[in-house]
């Protein structure tokens, strides 16, 4: 009898990096950032130690457009190419996995479940690694927040958030995503990360508002496991700031 593998091939990698200290992702939106520009950013940013390349953005990001930059970022890098979905309409073999994530504080249930409902038998025909995530939208929320309908979890309220990372995790959920909403003023406070950190097993993703080193620190210190930022490379490039996040992850690596 062959035992199955436990997880896909991404999501394997997924757990061997985060059991080796922080791990990183760098979203581009492939809108905004086409193809060749995305391959760019890309290998440029895993020269500098980031793990995995997310392609997605808050708005429709068509098909055709989401295949050529997972197309053209595959070629660049041999880091695993994981679409962050808005909607099943940017979903593309093209990329190794796309995040199977559940918006669990929106209000409208298609972002919930409904679309995945509607997705799924799409994912599976495609042959696309689907990574079962809860995704929870801490505020402002941003953009994110707006199009989610998303009831945002207060700032201050740390036992709302660890409440509905723990529902997530015995869901069978396996990964737990606080985002403050992509171009945030500041990320998902430490003291929230922490509390939601010391009640989950699965790794704990954290994205939105993360500009500086001294922010990345803060995180990874409170217990984040993965880091994900975006805005600072469409923004910047790989410029300084984006150096001195990579450097916190690969110091919390001790490298
Ligand atoms: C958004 O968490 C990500 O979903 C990244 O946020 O664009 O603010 O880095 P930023």
């Amino acid at each position: 009898m062959t035992v199955p593998r436990r997880f896909g091939r991404v999501e394997e990698y997924l757990h061997e990096r985060v059991a080796r200290g922080p791990v990183h992702g760098t979203l581009i939106d492939p809108d905004k950032s086409p193809g060749a520009r995305a391959a760019r950013i890309a290998r440029g940013a895993v020269d500098l130690g980031s793990d995995v390349i997310l392609l997605g953005g808050s708005t429709g990001i068509s098909r055709e457009v989401m295949a050529a930059a997972a197309t053209a970022v595959k070629q660049a890098v041999d880091v695993p190419v994981v679409i962050f979905p808005e909607g099943a309409t940017s979903l593309t073999p093209a990329a190794d996995a796309v995040l199977f994530m559940s918006l669990l504080n929106s209000r409208n249930l298609d972002l919930v479940i409904r679309t995945h409902a509607r997705a799924a038998p799409a994912v599976r025909t495609m042959g696309l690694e689907a990574i079962p995530l809860g995704y929870l939208v801490i505020a402002p929320g941003m953009r994110v927040g707006e199009v989610g309908q998303v009831d945002v979890i207060p700032r201050d309220d740390v036992a709302s958030a660890a409440g509905f990372a723990l529902a997530a995790e015995l869901l069978g959920m396996r990964f737990v995503y606080l985002e403050a909403g992509s171009g945030a003023p500041a990320p998902v406070p430490a003291a929230m990360v922490a509390a939601v950190r010391s009640v989950l097993s699965v790794p704990l993703v954290v994205g939105g508002g993360i500009r500086t080193g001294p922010e990345a620190r803060a995180l990874l210190e409170a217990g984040a496991q993965v880091l994900v930022t975006g805005t600072i490379t469409e923004e910047e490039g790989l410029g300084s700031g984006f150096r001195a996040i990579l450097e916190e992850v690969r110091r919390g690596r001790g490298r």
